[in-house]
């Protein structure tokens, strides 16, 4: 499962560890190693990251700042291997990296309450807050425009061109749907064009799951996967804890669970603001509601454009599951729209 060479690199024995497949990404590999001294191992997406070294190179700039300036706040670092780089490359030239594992930790899929909404979204509004003296010039963008709408919609465009009529027929329902919600996309473009956003480093992927809460008092102990910690505008990371927070299933759950939780919603607006508040501009605080609706249909588009594609991006275990998870996105952005705004 993970290669001898790897192991090797960064100085651990494959006998004393037991490995532990951890299932919930679509992108990368990842692993725990169970031992005296426990880590988590990942493979990165070479496909998706075609250059892991700007991931490295980002998550080195932003430790330095926040160690430097907050000395207390927990930023979760790579090992390094022996020979002291970030990452191990394997015989297919995969990057690997390790992590330690913190101990009696858990991450969840789905929020249970307004505590745990409040809690998750404080996190990640605390590290975008950390991270607002530094200068985002010397961060690189570890997929270029990975959050920018119109090119999402354009992708999403040429699919339905290149796609199979067997895949087209399949989505039909979707795709005029998806159609239908064109509009977010163009009141997107405006207001990126109007210049009313401040570029801010943002971590891109605030799922719910990439929270790491203590098993024990439930308190949020640090946020993880930060590949996509980069350069971005405020709206992708609370659209992103919007549209995995306020349902209480997730992007996989059936469609009829699918619902619309004011309760949560509210309390993870006052978690991220709890931080960030004062950093917005006034702005930028008009398009807070906005938000969500934008990244859901995003994402929703994301899904459905990779099953037009015949699902090369995200990793699938069955037929037909970008389908179903951009079904779950689309029902969850009408809910949004009548909701919030
Ligand atoms: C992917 O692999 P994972 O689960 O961390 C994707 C995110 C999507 C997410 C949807 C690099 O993240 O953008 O929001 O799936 N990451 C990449 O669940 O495309
Ligand atoms: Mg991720």
């Amino acid at each position: 499962m993970i290669p001898g060479e790897v192991l090797e690199a960064f100085s651990l024995d494959q006998s004393q560890l037991k490995i532990e497949p951890i299932d919930s990404g679509h992108i990368n590999k990842t692993f725990k190693l169970i031992g005296d001294r426990s880590y988590v191992i990942q493979r990165i997406n070479k496909s998706v990251f075609t250059n892991p070294d700007l991931i490295a190179n980002n998550l080195r700039v932003a430790s330095d700042h926040v160690n430097k300036n907050y000395p207390g706040y927990l930023f979760l670092s790579t090992l390094t291997t022996s020979d002291g780089k970030e990452m191990a490359y394997d015989e297919d030239e995969f990057p690997w990296r390790l992590f330690p594992y913190i101990p009696n930790t858990i991450t969840i899929d789905a929020v249970a309450d307004e505590q745990q909404a409040f809690r998750a979204a404080q996190a990640f509004g605390r590290l975008s807050k950390n991270l607002s003296g530094v200068d985002t010039t010397l961060f690189s963008e570890t997929i270029p425009r990975f959050h920018d709408l119109g090119l999402r919609y354009e992708q999403f465009e040429s699919a339905f061109i290149n796609a199979s009529q067997e895949r087209k027929n399949s989505s039909h329902e979707l795709i005029e749907n998806a159609k239908t919600f064109a509009f977010i996309k163009t009141k997107y473009e405006e207001l990126i064009q109007s210049g009313k956003l401040t570029l801010r480093i943002t971590h891109n992927d605030t799922k719910i799951n990439n929270v790491l809460f203590d098993a024990d008092s439930g308190k949020a102990i640090c946020v993880i996967d930060l590949d996509t910690l980069m350069p971005g505008y405020f709206i992708y990371d609370l659209g992103d804890m919007v549209r995995t927070f306020v349902s209480p299933v997730g992007e996989e759950g059936k469609i009829e669970n699918v619902s619309f939780r004011k309760n949560i919603y509210d309390a993870l607006l006052a978690g991220y603001l709890g931080e960030m508040n004062e950093l917005l501009t006034e702005d930028e605080r008009a398009s807070i509601p906005f938000a969500g609706q934008m990244m859901t249909f995003m994402i929703g588009l994301r899904f459905l454009t990779d099953h037009l594609n015949g699902d090369i991006y995200f990793h699938v275990k069955k037929p037909g599951q970008n389908l179903i998870r951009a079904a779950n996105q689309f029902r969850l952005l009408e809910l949004l729209a009548e909701n919030v705004g």
